[in-house]
This record gives structure tokens, C-alpha cells and sequence, in this order.
């Protein structure tokens, strides 16, 4: 029996030797220790022996148990620790590798456009105000000379949301219900820049949506000739000390007389070249006198006070001053197109 015992012994421990596996080195503990091992199966035998016998066999019967289930145990560990180094040798992270770049966003030109221009008559002392992009009949048409019969309201090229409101076709309302919030009694100065809508087919030069700043100066003995004055500062500080301005005769409903004004091309001072397709003039905003019905519909008396309007689009001097061909690009957000004006 104590042949048996060691012989038992040497097999599990040569066993448990060759095994790699942690599931098979538990099939060998069961088939050695477990309740039907063979281990188990000898120490069963034992009551068949002498009293003299069994205290030495029992002994035996023990340390080859102790051996079986310490090689196991060790070599359970050794196991582990190899899984656990497999492991983290797959998971490892170099972390001297550099990180991945963070970049930082700027202010979208067309922003920073809007806010030069802002500054520039903040300057001049006009206060900058906002309005409604969702606008009644009444302030984006009917308040500005545009009766319900007239051409302009075409229902073709607005955005209307009911028949008595629509999406603003430009910022001029605003200043229509800045003249009526200061009933008539005190001068306005402002400008409002803002979101405008209009129902185009998007292409180079048109957009369903873009911006507009539009600028007011109502007050007692208003004249053309102040017009003009500010609006050659504003060429001069938008576009430079060397650019000059005219104005040449147009029409718009809300204004008369009404202009529109041109600076002298950069490229040839007025000699005329391709950029400004040989007129020496590029155009750049819409202007005139406010029309005495629209002074007299917002509280204005006409004979007391006077005024001037203008009207541009930030698109439009932005594509000139950075030479951008499309106005698209504002709205695209190619990231390649808006980190060229980002300041370093
Ligand atoms: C253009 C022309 C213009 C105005 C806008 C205006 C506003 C009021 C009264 C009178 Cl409340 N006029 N605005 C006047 C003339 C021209 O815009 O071509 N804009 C891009």
C-alpha cells in the first residue's frame, strides 16, 4: 500500500509538472483529491490494515497528500501569475507618448466682420440693437412704405410662417421698432446687425440665409451730407486711408432720395482693372434719406425731424476685404476655410 501511496504520488506530481492549463490542473486535483480520486479511493482501503500498520500508512497517505496539494497550489500560482503578466503586457500604455493635440476654435469671421463694424459706430456714438427674426407683416414690410400691393412682398420671396408673420427679409424692422419705442420725442442712433432670410436658390453670390447690419440716424436737420460724411469714415476705417466713396443714384422703398455707394477699387485707385471689372468702383452698401412715411408711421413728425438709413451685407465686405470668392464658405464650416483667419 505504501508502494501504492508513492507511486500515486510521483504520477500526480509529474501530472501537474507538464500541465500549462489552470481548467486541467483543476481536472488533475478531482481526479487525485476529489471524493472519487485515487488518492481518496487508497485512503478508503485503509481500514482493512492492521492497528500496527495504520498509523505509518496514514502518515504516508498524508504528506502525499500535502505534496499533491502543494505542487498544485504552486503551480495554480504560477499559472496566474503568468496570465496576469500575459495580461497586462497586452493592456500596457506607453505613456511617454504624446497626447493628441487639443485645438482651440476662434470666432468665426463673419463674427469678427460684424464686431469691427459694430465698433467702428459705437464709435461714432450709435447704440447696437437687436430684434425679432420671427417678424410681423406689419414691421418687416407695412412700416417700412411696403404696402400690401407692393412688388417686394412677393410671397415668393419670403419665408412666411402664417400669413401675418414671416422670417425677416432684413434688419430693418428692428429700427422701425426702436423709432416707435422712443414714440417720436427723442433722436434714435443705431445700427442693428442680425440674421436675414429670403427665399433664394443658394449659389457664389446668394444665400437663403445671411446677415445684414443696417445703421439709422434720425434727429432735427439730418442731411445727405452727413450721410456721406459717415459713410467715408466708415470706407476709410473698413477698407483704408486711401479709398474713396461715391454715391450714385438707386431707389428703395423706405428712402428718398436713395443711393448707393461705391469705394474705389484697392487694386487700381479707380483706373479701372478686372477686380472691379474696369469701373475703377466696387459697390458696397445701400442708402438714402428715410422716406417721410416712414418717419410719419413711427411716431416721427417729418417736418420736425429727418434722417438716414444704410443697409450692407457683412457677407459681402468680408468676401472683399479677404477676397473670398463664395459665399457659401461662411456657412459650410470647413474648418480649413475658418482656421485662416484664426489670429496666431
Ligand atoms: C441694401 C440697402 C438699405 C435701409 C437699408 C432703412 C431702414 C429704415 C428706414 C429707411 Cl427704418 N431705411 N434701411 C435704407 C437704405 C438701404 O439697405 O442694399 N442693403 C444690403
Amino acid at each position: 500500500m505504501q508502494a501504492e501511496l508513492k507511486a500515486i504520488e510521483q504520477e500526480a506530481l509529474a501530472k501537474v509538472a507538464a500541465v500549462n492549463d489552470v481548467k486541467e490542473l483543476q481536472a488533475i486535483k478531482v481526479a487525485y483529491l476529489g471524493k472519487k480520486g485515487s488518492l481518496t479511493a487508497v485512503l478508503r482501503g485503509m481500514g482493512k490494515l492492521s492497528p500496527e500498520e495504520r498509523p505509518v500508512v496514514g502518515e504516508i497517505a498524508n504528506q502525499v497528500r500535502e505534496a499533491i496539494t502543494k505542487a498544485i497550489d504552486d503551480k495554480n500560482d504560477v499559472l496566474e501569475n503568468a496570465a496576469l503578466e500575459e495580461k497586462l503586457q497586452e493592456e500596457a500604455i506607453d505613456v511617454t507618448l504624446p497626447g493628441r493635440p487639443v485645438t482651440v476654435g476662434g470666432p468665426h469671421l463673419l463674427t469678427k466682420v460684424i464686431e469691427e463694424i459694430e465698433d467702428l459706430f459705437i464709435g461714432m456714438g450709435y447704440e447696437v440693437r437687436e430684434g425679432p427674426e420671427v417678424e410681423t407683416d406689419y414691421f418687416n414690410f407695412e412700416a417700412l412704405n411696403l404696402p400690401k400691393d407692393h412688388p417686394a412682398r412677393d410671397m415668393q420671396d419670403s419665408f412666411y410662417v402664417t400669413n401675418e408673420l414671416l422670417l425677416r427679409t432684413h434688419t430693418s424692422p428692428v429700427q422701425a421698432r426702436t423709432m416707435r419705442e422712443y414714440k417720436g420725442e427723442k433722436p434714435v442712433k443705431m445700427i442693428c446687425p442680425g440674421k436675414v432670410y429670403r427665399r433664394d436658390t443658394d449659389d457664389a453670390t446668394h444665400s437663403h440665409q445671411f446677415t445684414q447690419i443696417e445703421g439709422l440716424y434720425v434727429d432735427k436737420d439730418v442731411k445727405m451730407s452727413d450721410l456721406k460724411g459717415v459713410l467715408d469714415i466708415f470706407a476709410k476705417k473698413m477698407f483704408g486711408e486711401d479709398r474713396n466713396i461715391r454715391l450714385r443714384p438707386s431707389f428703395f422703398p423706405f428712402t428718398e432720395p436713395s443711393v448707393e455707394m461705391d469705394i474705389s477699387c484697392k487694386v487700381c485707385h479707380g483706373e479701372g482693372c478686372s477686380v472691379c471689372k474696369g469701373t475703377g468702383w466696387i459697390e458696397i452698401l445701400g442708402a438714402g434719406m428715410v422716406h417721410p412715411n416712414v418717419l410719419e408711421m413711427a411716431g416721427y413728425d417729418p417736418k420736425v425731424y429727418s434722417g438716414f438709413a444704410f443697409g450692407m451685407g457683412p457677407e459681402r465686405i468680408a468676401m472683399l476685404k479677404y477676397g473670398i470668392n463664395d459665399i457659401r464658405q461662411f456657412y459650410l464650416n470647413d474648418s480649413r476655410f475658418l482656421k485662416q483667419f484664426h489670429q496666431a
